[in-house]
């Protein structure tokens, strides 16, 4: 009985894990959701919208009157296609992003690239948890015996003053980031609860 209990642990604990992985990554559909691989995009401005990290994916998704053409940074600047990097004709087209730094994406047909169908991706570093640091020393702070606060009429319906010089405003990002961490392990303790043993 003590078997299946670790049994079943464990398989939530690998749910959950799988679900970080799908959550971590991130597919990058180039263009989307209003544009695509084409003349017409401006990639420029989409490349600027997304955060590129590692692990993500790029996705190419372009009709037979393109292809992708991975070259380096002088030959994106020039639209040169000697010596690609990687040639893919046909859609889509996965390129996954191992490593932080710049990529850079042409299309090889025509005069596409010089019509502006090229796209520079800058790869950042996954958010790994912070490197140990040095201690900051905490600073006691100084006993407070100045002004008590205000006496307030002790009023049940009054709110509490705002606390002040703090701010309780954290990134977006941020917040989504918990959020979805508090998602995956609710699903994945549901996951542990439900699996059929
Ligand atoms: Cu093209």
């Amino acid at each position: 009985m003590a078997k299946v209990s670790v049994m079943r642990i464990l398989m939530g604990f690998a749910a959950m894990v799988m679900l970080l992985e799908v959550v971590a990554a991130v597919d990058h559909t180039v263009g989307a959701p209003n544009g695509g691989w084409d003349l017409s995009t401006n990639l420029g401005t989409w490349a600027s919208s997304q955060t590129f990290t590692v692990g993500d994916n790029l996705v190419f998704r372009f009709d037979s009157s393109h292809d992708v053409v991975e070259v380096t940074s002088a030959n994106y600047d020039s639209c040169g296609l000697g010596s690609p990097i990687s040639t893919t004709v046909s859609s889509p087209a996965t390129i996954a992003l191992t490593a932080a730094g710049s990529r850079y994406f042409v299309c090889g047909r025509g005069s596409h690239c010089n019509q502006g169908m090229k796209v520079q991706i800058d790869v950042v570093a996954a958010s790994a948890p912070a490197p140990p640091q040095t201690p900051t020393p905490t600073v006691p702070s100084p006993p407070q015996t100045t002004t008590p606060p205000s006496p307030t009429p002790p009023t049940n319906d009054s709110p509490p003053p705002p606390p002040t010089g703090e701010t309780i405003n954290p990134p977006s990002s941020a917040i989504t980031l918990k959020m979805t961490a508090g998602t995956i392990l609710g699903f994945g303790f549901l996951v542990m609860m439900l699996l059929p043993l």
